[in-house]
């Protein structure tokens, strides 16, 4: 029997294998032995006919692939690196690699290659969160445990569809619920999780600020706030009441869309429970206000009191399998390592454990901005790993054409079929789940190990090799000497000594104990710390609905969002060939209120054209009472979604607004 967990989603569920199959691990975390379908389907993925198994180079984008041995390839690298300026390379990583491989490419480009460069795919997905919660509570931490739903009495739940994208985490909040928790679910599509609430808000795309703050303003008018709390440990209270005492309640109602009653039955529920947990996700973070819209929830928590306390508390729910130990290691452009910044002192500190002196004082190029760069004909070098640019990035025409621009685009993944591919001049082979082993974070904060379940195929390497070969052939052989995930876990839980007030406390964690017992950090931390701001209080943030997403108009009438179907996994090189499994859905389609299809005498069935500014797909329709009028929903499944999304981003995450679409829909096609 081997334990090891799920490499899907943000919950990182315990497996165990017993040589034929894989079952879900007893003890670990939440699941008492039951995974959903991805879990299941892990061990299928291993062997498929569409795993890149070799090394390939090509000279340009219209040429064949050459399948080559690994030494060209990495010479071609290599050679590039040393011939560009540090500042046009850039390495763009993944929330779904493990930490080990996270720490030694971001070691690589930030602490010898002296570029950081060096962002992740947690750019689309958490930067918003990761801003949020610095501004708010002084750092990137969770401040709630899966757990704390046995403790928790209310639990609202906005743009965020856990039964479909965190599946058991949302199988315990069924189970929360049968022991008399309550949940709201916020969000403009009637979604599988909409459909086990208490109370559902079909809300109006964009306009979750509004009803936060509605929802603020009501809590001070009623008194409903925790003064002491506020006293002793929440700066700006002042300020911040100043300013939302100004907004215009009648006027907020009325962008949320949503009715007076339902509104009071919200409050009545607030007021009810004691305990109350909000969780949130892609309808929050992925907005030109995302950042915003995190502080406007942290808000609530904050003139309650409602932190720090069991079943309390804002909780972030991360997406991917280790986009939060990806946020420890430094994998975003905008921190170094072990959540510090590019300050001098963090530097020095930095240059002294890797014992470098290329560490560039430049905040790095975030993962828009490193397309940008490409269209000024600013990047030389663009290696990404574990990830799929090409599929994943807004306004997708342009992206394609920025790669264009980039003179060597390296891949690294462990398939063959993503969109990516078709934009690279190398693709290398990486070992994929189950051949390799190593560490992740979890969305609360656990670290796991993923176990190798079977030998290696031949030509591939682990991602962690991969940079390791790299910085080999660059000449930084001691900085680059490993020979197993365990040596470079053991170093890198030594840098966390490093994080302020050792706030990051791997280095109480042992690697090998970690296959028998989860190890989860920053327990302590704010029982005995406070928040981690000079003066240990937390920070209201007064916010309002900029309204800077796009409009509809007469062209272009409808929102268009876009998100997640349960038991698919993103662009699907994974899923997709397990889909006899996991396929009980269409893959690609575009639903639409069943009102707006009667006006645009549209049919479920009917291929339709849907149209934005910047591009147009044909889909198949879906008429449904399930999301609300004048929007429409594209799933992430469908690979061409990026061809309509807007590369709006916000201004300090730079996370982009895939959820503000302005669209317009046609009927080609009749069945
Ligand atoms: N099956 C499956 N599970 C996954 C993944 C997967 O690909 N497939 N991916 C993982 C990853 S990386 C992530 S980031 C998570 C994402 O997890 P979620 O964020 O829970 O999933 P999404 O479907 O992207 O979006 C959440 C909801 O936001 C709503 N929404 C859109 N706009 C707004 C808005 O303006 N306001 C409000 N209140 N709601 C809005 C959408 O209707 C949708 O129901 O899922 C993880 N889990
Ligand atoms: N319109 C729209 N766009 C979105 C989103 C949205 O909601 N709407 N969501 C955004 C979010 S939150 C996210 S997280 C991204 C996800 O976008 P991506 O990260 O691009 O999606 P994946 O398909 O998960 O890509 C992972 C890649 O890693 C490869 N791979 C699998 N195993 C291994 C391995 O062991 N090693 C290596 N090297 N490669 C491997 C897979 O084959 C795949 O090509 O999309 C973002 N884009
Ligand atoms: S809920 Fe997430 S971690 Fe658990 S089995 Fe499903 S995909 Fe894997
Ligand atoms: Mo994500």
């Amino acid at each position: 029997m081997i334990r090891s967990v799920c490499g899907y989603c943000g919950v990182g569920c315990g497996l165990e294998f017993d040589e034929k199959k894989l079952v879900g691990d007893l003890t670990y975390p939440i699941n008492e032995g039951v995974v959903c379908a991805k879990g299941v389907s892990e061990l299928m993925t291993m062997q498929t006919p569409t795993r890149l198994l070799r090394p390939y180079v090509r000279k340009d984008f219209n040429s064949a692939w050459e399948k080559v041995s690994w030494e060209l390839p990495l010479d071609l690298i290599v050679n590039k690196i040393k011939k560009s300026d540090p500042q046009k390379i850039g390495i763009y990583l993944s929330g779904q690699l493990l930490t080990e491989d996270y720490y030694v490419a971001n070691k690589l480009g930030k602490g010898f290659i002296g570029t950081n460069n060096v962002d992740t795919n947690s750019r689309m997905c958490m930067a918003s969160a990761v801003v949020g919660y610095e501004k708010a509570l002084g750092l990137d931490y969770v401040p709630v445990r899966m757990e704390d739903l046995n403790r928790c009495n209310l639990l609202i739940i906005i743009g965020a569809n856990p039964a479909e994208a965190h599946v058991v985490f949302s199988n315990r909040i069924k189970q929360a619920k049968k022991s008399g928790m309550k949940v709201v679910v916020i969000d403009p599509r009637y979604t599988e999780t909409a459909a086990y609430a208490d109370l559902y808000l079909p809300i109006r795309p964009g306009a979750d600020i509004d009803f936060l703050n509605l929802v603020a303003l009501r809590l001070i008018t009623d008194n409903h706030i925790d003064h002491q709390f506020l006293e002793n440990s929440v700066n700006g209270y002042d300020t911040y009441l100043k300013k939302i005492k100004k907004q215009p309640k009648t006027k907020l109602l009325k962008r949320t869309g949503l009715t007076k009653a339902q509104f009071e039955v919200f409050m009545k529920l607030f007021y009810e429970n004691e305990n109350i947990i909000s969780a949130w996700t892609m309808g929050l973070n992925q907005s030109v206000q995302g950042v915003d819209k995190n502080l406007a929830v942290i808000n609530l928590h904050l003139l309650t009191g409602k932190i720090n306390s069991p079943g309390n508390g804002p909780f972030s729910l991360t997406g991917q399998p280790n986009a939060m130990g990806g946020r420890e290691v430094g994998g975003l452009a905008t921190t170094l390592a072990v959540h510090l910044g590019f300050d001098t002192e963090s530097i020095q500190k930095v240059s002294s454990f890797w014992q470098t002196d290329k560490i560039s004082d430049q905040v790095g190029l975030t993962a828009f901005e490193m397309i940008e760069a490409a269209e000024r004909g600013e990047l030389d070098l663009l290696i990404i790993c574990h990830t799929d640019p090409i599929y994943h990035l807004p306004n997708r025409k342009r992206v394609e054409a920025a790669f264009e621009k980039i003179d060597m685009v390296v891949e690294i993944n462990a398939y063959e079929d993503s969109e990516s591919a078709k934009f690279a001049h190398i693709r290398l082979p990486a070992t994929p789940w189950g051949e390799k082993e190593g560490t992740q974070t979890n969305m609360d904060r656990t670290v796991t190990k993923q176990e190798k379940l079977t030998r290696r195929s031949i030509d591939c390497k682990d991602d962690w090799e991969i940079f390791t070969l790299i910085g080999q052939k660059l000449g930084f052989s001691s900085a680059f000497d490993y020979q197993h995930p365990k040596e470079i876990f053991n170093e890198y839980k030594e840098m966390t000594r490093l994080s302020r007030k050792g706030h990051l406390n791997l280095y109480e964690s042992d690697y090998d104990a970690l296959r028998e017992k989860p190890f989860i950090w920053g327990e302590k931390l704010y029982k005995e710390q406070g928040f981690l701001t000079p003066n240990h209080k937390a920070s209201l943030h007064f916010i309002e609905n900029l309204r800077l997403s796009e409009t509809t108009n007469l062209k272009y009438p409808y929102m268009l969002i876009t998100g997640r179907i349960k038991d698919q996994w993103h662009s699907t090189t994974k899923t997709g060939v397990v889909r006899q499994l996991l396929r009980h859905k269409k893959l690609s389609f575009v639903e639409i209120n069943s009102s707006d299809a009667k006006v645009e005498g549209i049919k479920s069935g009917d291929i339709v054209d849907v149209m934005t500014a910047r591009g147009t797909l044909s889909l198949s329709a879906v008429v449904t009472d399930a999301i609300r009028e004048k929007t429409l929903f594209i799933p992430v499944t469908e690979r061409k979604i990026n061809y309509l999304t807007t590369d709006l981003l916000d201004h300090e995450s730079k996370q982009p607004d895939y959820n503000q679409n302005a669209a317009a829909i046609l009927k080609r096609i009749s069945t």
